[in-house]
């Protein structure tokens, strides 16, 4: 037992799922789990949370309007240029703990297996919407481009500036494994609008909004977060001391 709380907390990301599993069937594992101090208590749950799915709904459950919110058009020449060849020229730069750096245009991206779902927007400013989702999983992109082991979180650089800030974003390789952690390039059944993020944003349904970067531009595979940013991982944490892990 001792060596299933450790593999639960020390382990890879794969190990610490497998481990979850096997914890989690057995009677005997939660009561000790879950039976320890305050601070491991929570450490635990958070943990073992982590592979669940967030809900989905039906069409008819879908918000009859979706706001926009921060940046609903980067407005930069660089971006202006790709709005104006209906982003022929994008590229997804997917780089650092790789085998295999990519390049990758919009029909690359959009030939790849994608995933459609129907989630829960929840923004921590106080407002919720329900819209629907179509892209490549971040998982099979991440697996073409040969992610090291090495690497512990994905960093999300954007094309916009808020605030005149880049704004950027970060996920461990849980959440980047994910099955519901998509590049969206459709919403609601269409191309994603320059206010929602076109051409590419992320969902990653079981954070927050402000982890879900839209205008994503590059994906980097790093070890830590050190050389991001100011050091947290994100726009909001490094400028508004928001929480690095959104989870809802
Ligand atoms: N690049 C970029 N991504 C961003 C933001 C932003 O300002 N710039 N705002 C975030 C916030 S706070 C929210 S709630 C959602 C809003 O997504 P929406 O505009 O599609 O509703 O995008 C997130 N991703
Ligand atoms: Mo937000």
């Amino acid at each position: 037992m001792i060596l299933a709380r450790r593999n639960l907390i020390v382990g890879s990301a794969g190990l610490l799922l497998a481990g979850c599993d096997k914890v989690v069937a057995n009677p005997q594992a939660r009561k000790i789990l879950f039976a320890g101090e305050d601070m491991h208590k929570g450490l635990q749950r958070a943990l073992m949370n982590r592979a669940a799915l967030a809900p989905e709904f039906t069409r008819e459950q879908m918000s009859p309007v979706f706001r926009a919110n921060g940046t609903r058009d980067p407005g930069t020449p660089a971006y202006a240029a790709m709005v104006a060849d209906g982003f022929a020229s994008y590229r997804m730069a997917v780089g650092g703990l790789v085998d295999r750096p990519l390049s990758l245009s919009l029909a690359q991206l959009a030939s790849m297996p994608s995933r459609s779902q129907i989630t829960r927007h929840d923004c921590v400013e106080g407002w919720s919407a329900i819209g629907q989702w179509q892209g490549p999983m971040l998982g099979t992109v991440l697996k073409a481009a040969g992610m090291r082991q090495s690497a512990r979180y994905v960093v999300f650089t954007c094309a916009d500036l808020y605030n005149g800030e880049p704004y950027y974003e970060s996920i461990d390789t849980i959440d980047a494994f994910h099955p519901q952690t998509i590049l969206a390039l459709k919403m609601n059944g269409a191309r994603l609008t320059v206010p929602h993020g076109a051409p590419v944003r992320l969902r990653v349904e079981r954070q927050l909004g402000y982890k879900h970067a839209k205008y994503v531009t590059g994906i980097t595979a790093v070890s830590d977060l050190n050389s991001t940013g100011k050091g947290k991982g994100g726009y909001w944490e490094d400028n508004v001391d928001y929480d690095w892990y959104a989870g809802i």
